[in-house]
């Protein structure tokens, strides 16, 4: 590693994979860092393009109140005074903050600080409240601490492991990377994954059980009672360690594998194949995610697997473990300091003892006496005028939370919203009185900790731009200017690091399991070195690694506990005018709601338009076809999106992706579709089930804007605006009377002298072109038949050449290749751009494998998250054996 190089951890998800950055040109090399335990020099597409997010295009900059540019002390002292004002009229829990699970832990704590310790109130609540809530509260009920007892290696050692409710080939594509290695390099390593679609992830399965949604729990319960009845219990563990056991296997007794099925929509078969190899393999890891716990019952369905290992004793031993995913890059880091409203700092609760112990530590002048508002409550408040200034960090509610719509509009009548990001122009921004300028990846200085308990920093290798400052300089300002500088005189992040861990040590003697007391007296050179390293910090006996294998849990029996678990089906049902159960997730290549992926054109190569994904069999009911607009509604909202169609959907359910939004598209923004119902403990939405209508959007016309300016003045009912290499596309479709204006048209074409132009008004055709010496500047497709529409990506080539040949140019508006030119198809592998029908022909040719793909094209070389989309087009394209001689 030369001395330019610079490490630091991927600002995406949970997996919290180390990065080398290093100068290349006027750019930036990213790879991944051999070193680093996280991913051991894996980086998935994501990661792998950070390097092109750098860019300053749509970078917030400058303090702004009410869209005027201001200055750092106006900025501060106008958020310090109304804060102060609102508190001294109305108390402070008239204020709130929002905070979010991709803030460093840093400024976390600082936020966290200045509301629970010194405002006085316990209204913060974080992202994380849609995201890890009920993990969390899982964790507590059956361990008595928020710890997740496994570790990455223990994926690798297992002999069976199960995915619930996880997407990890998308959406912790290098964890899964190691998983995929581990189980071509053991052969006795199975692969169980649940979850009602057959997604990318479900590739790798030996077993996938596509349940109904919602069904998880009936499983788990099944599975529990299927252990006691064919002598699958460890009694001695339970003896020893757990308590609650009778309770919980009483609670299960005599679900039937039939009744299980049944409940869960699933061939018997395939249950008892599961029950059986769960049973006879010690060596099993449970991941789990946003399929659990994002749910009205999700701390349950948390529970139910918990169960099921606590009843075997297999916890925290090599191989054996449950494990639940964080999402963010510092899911885990929020949890530490306490960002949920219901917590308090450093794995501390609202007991009286704890309250007075962190305000000693803190010396802190209000602590808050009890819990505050969670998410979906805070914005009740704020939309019912409870609430009257309140501070948004490093999220952007008004695409990520349910009732999306109603959100705006809480934040549209809200007295006064300030917004910390990095980026201008959001939707959640565009409701602030107050715009505050973030620094960004690269550009902080800090620490994450990931899914393993895994604490590794963050570093600056690029200069703060414009006037952006860090996330706990701005905290740390504003609290100063409310009157607290004893308590936020950091001069660095260093400062807060070694507050934060002395308060996790602090009259600690064993009893919380967060302590990072050897940490504590890290100087600032020591904490600019330090390397990754999981709490609890080894010590001589144990490496840290794992937690409770010696089966002593930090409750106050010692004994962790099973619970009795009553499945619950979903809040809402779906009934004849809404017969489509919603699912809502990721996608591989966008990072929720796309501020940072979407300034990637090779990021939007693989999935560029909203979509919605359907079973053919409900297209054919519903008069459907691939590439339509299907309008999705129910009494929370309305979407437009494609239609997409997809075999691995269950009949009756629609995925959605969660990323589109007003910057984008139209109305692609699905949390508008999703009725904010909760779990009654752990407060999180079930974003995983709403009943919604399908139905086709009969569009008079559609049509196309290609143009190397990105496309404004959008007015059409439909369009959504995508990032490309050499042009933006703007893809637009209306009805009658809603056909673009001449105004729209100068938008994006220029006057009407520098156009060339065909105008058929007769069978509602328009196509124009915009040409500056040659070299292509638009051009605009717009048809009643959309059929008629020339192919795209031909057209896209074309913004790649300096100047059009005369017989290009001639083709244009005919909208037809001068020749037969290769069409590359959809792209499958993003960092080499290769396309799916380049790989059909490949593999046509006879490369059989995904190494003989990577060989012959490099596709799935680079970053490797695309190798299950390799394999599923191997399976589809290969010429059977009889036919190849
Ligand atoms: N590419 C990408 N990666 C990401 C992110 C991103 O935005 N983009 N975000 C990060 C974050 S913050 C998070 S929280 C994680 C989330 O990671 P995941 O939880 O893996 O992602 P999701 O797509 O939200 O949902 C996972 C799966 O749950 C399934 N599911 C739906 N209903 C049910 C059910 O009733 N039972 C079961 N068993 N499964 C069900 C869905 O079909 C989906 O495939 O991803 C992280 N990684
Ligand atoms: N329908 C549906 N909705 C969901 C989910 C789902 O599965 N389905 N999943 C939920 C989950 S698990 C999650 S985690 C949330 C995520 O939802 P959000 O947190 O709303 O998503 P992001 O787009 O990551 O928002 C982060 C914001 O912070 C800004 N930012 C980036 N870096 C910094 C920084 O250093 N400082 C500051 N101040 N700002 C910064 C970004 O520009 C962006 O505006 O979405 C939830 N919403
Ligand atoms: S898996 Fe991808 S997104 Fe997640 S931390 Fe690693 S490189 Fe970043
Ligand atoms: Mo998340």
């Amino acid at each position: 590693m030369n001395a330019a190089t610079l490490r630091t951890t991927c600002p995406y998800c949970g997996v919290g994979c180390g990065i080398l950055v290093s100068r290349e040109g006027e750019g930036w090399n990213v790879r991944g860092d051999p070193e680093h335990p996280a991913n051991l020099g894996r980086l998935c597409s994501k990661g792998a393009a950070l390097g092109e997010t750098l860019g300053l295009e749509d970078r917030l900059l400058h303090p702004e109140i009410g869209g005027r540019q201001v200055n750092w002390d106006t900025a501060l002292d106008t958020v310090a005074r109304r804060f102060s004002q609102v508190i001294e009229e109305d108390g402070p829990d008239a204020v709130a903050f929002y905070v979010s699970g991709q803030l460093l832990t840093e400024d976390y704590y600082v936020a966290n600080k200045l509301m629970k310790g010194f405002i006085g109130s316990a209204n913060i609540d974080t992202n994380s409240r849609l995201c890890m809530a009920s993990a969390v509260a899982g964790h507590k009920r059956a361990f008595g601490a928020d710890a997740v007892p496994g570790c990455y290696e223990d994926i690798e050692l297992a002999d069976l492991v199960v995915l619930v409710g996880s997407n990890a080939a998308w959406t912790h594509p290098v964890l899964f990377q190691r998983l995929s290695a581990a189980k071509r390099a053991r052969a006795q390593m199975r692969v169980v994954v649940i979850d009602p679609r057959r997604t990318a992830t479900a590739e790798l399965a030996d077993l996938h059980l596509p349940l109904a949604p919602g069904t998880d729990a009936w499983l788990f319960n099944g599975l529990l009672d299927h252990l006691r009845r064919e002598g699958g219990v460890d009694w001695g563990y339970l003896e020893a360690h757990v308590a609650g056991f009778g309770e919980a296997l009483a609670a299960v007794e005599g679900l039937s594998l039939p009744a299980v099925a049944a409940a869960c929509d699933l061939p018997e078969a395939d249950v008892a194949r599961f029950f059986r190899w769960f049973a006879a393999t010690p060596r099993t890891v449970t991941l789990f995610s946003q399929g659990i716990n994002q749910s009205s019952s999700g701390v349950d369905k948390v529970n139910s697997i918990l169960n099921v290992h606590l009843a075997t004793g297999r916890v925290g031993r090599p191989g054996a473990s449950p494990f639940s995913l964080t999402g963010q890059p510092n899911a885990m880091g929020g949890r530490e300091v306490g960002g949920l409203a219901n917590q308090l700092a450093a794995h501390m609760d609202f007991t009286p003892e704890h309250i007075e112990r962190v305000g000693r530590h803190w010396n802190a002048p209000r602590m808050a006496q009890g819990p505050g508002l969670k998410a979906v409550d805070l914005f009740r408040a704020v939309r019912a005028g409870r609430i009257k200034a309140l501070w948004i960090m490093a999220t952007n509610p008004a695409v990520s939370l349910p009732e999306a719509d109603a959100v705006a509009e809480a934040l549209a009548g809200c007295p006064f919203v300030v917004v910390s990001d990095v980026t201008r122009r959001t939707d959640t921004a565009r409701h602030a009185h107050v715009l505050l300028p973030a620094a960004a990846w690269g550009e902080k200085d800090g620490t994450v900790t990931n899914s393993e308990r895994r604490i590794s920093r963050q570093r600056v290798f690029l200069p703060l731009p414009g006037e952006a400052r860090p996330d706990w300089w701005i905290v740390a300002g504003v609290a100063r200017r409310m009157g607290f500088g004893a308590g936020f005189d950091y001069r660095g992040p260093a400062d807060i690091f070694r507050e934060h861990a002395r308060l996790s040590a602090f009259e600690n003697g064993g009893t919380r399991l967060f302590d990072l007391g050897p940490l504590a007296g890290l100087d600032a050179a020591a904490y600019d070195r330090l390397e990754p390293v999981q709490w609890p910090p080894a010590t001589a006996e144990d490496d840290g690694a794992r937690l409770f294998a010696d089966g002593r849990y930090p409750t106050p029996t010692g004994k962790a506990h099973m619970l009795p678990i009553l499945p619950r089906p979903p809040a809402r049902r779906v009934d004849m005018a809404h017969p489509f159960v919603l699912n809502t997730g990721r996608i591989r290549d966008q990072w929720h709601t796309m501020t940072r992926t979407g300034k990637t054109a090779r990021l939007l190569a693989h999935i560029g338009e909203p979509y919605v994904e359907m079973h053919p069999h409900d297209l054919a009911v519903h008069g459907l076809s691939p590439g339509d607009l299907a309008r999705l509604t129910n009494a929370s909202g309305e979407a437009l999106v494609r239609v997409l169609e997809g075999t691995g959907q269950r009949p009756g359910s629609v995925f959605v992706p969660m990323h589109w939004n007003a910057q984008y598209t139209a109305r692609g923004r699905i949390g508008a579709l999703i009725d904010a119902v909760t779990d009654p403990l752990s407060g999180q939405p079930e974003f995983k089930h709403a009943p919604v209508a399908v139905a086709a959007y009969a569009a008079d016309w559609q049509g196309f804007v290609l143009s190397r300016q990105a496309p404004e003045g959008i007015d059409s009912p439909y369009w959504t605006r995508i990032r490309g290499h050499a042009c933006w596309r703007l893809e637009l479709a209306g009805n009658r009377g809603q056909w673009p204006t001449e105004e729209n048209l100068t938008h994006w074409l220029g006057e009407r002298q520098d156009r060339i132009e065909l105008r058929d008004p007769a069978v509602g055709r328009y196509r124009a072109a915009h040409l500056r010496d040659g070299r292509l500047q638009a051009v605009v497709f717009l048809d009643r038949q959309p059929n008629a529409l020339p192919p795209r990506r031909w057209l896209v080539s074309l913004f790649e050449r300096e100047r059009l040949s005369e017989a290009e140019r001639a083709g244009l508006l005919l909208g037809r290749p001068a020749q037969t030119e290769t069409d590359v198809g959809r792209i499958v592998c993003v960092c080499h751009g290769v396309g799916e029908q380049t790989l059909a022909t490949a593999i046509a040719r006879g490369a059989d494998s995904v190494e003989a793909l990577g060989l012959a094209l490099k596709a799935g070389t680079c970053c490797g998250s695309c190798i299950p989309e390799l394999r599923a087009l191997l399976a589809r394209e290969r010429v059977p054996e009889t036919t190849a001689a």
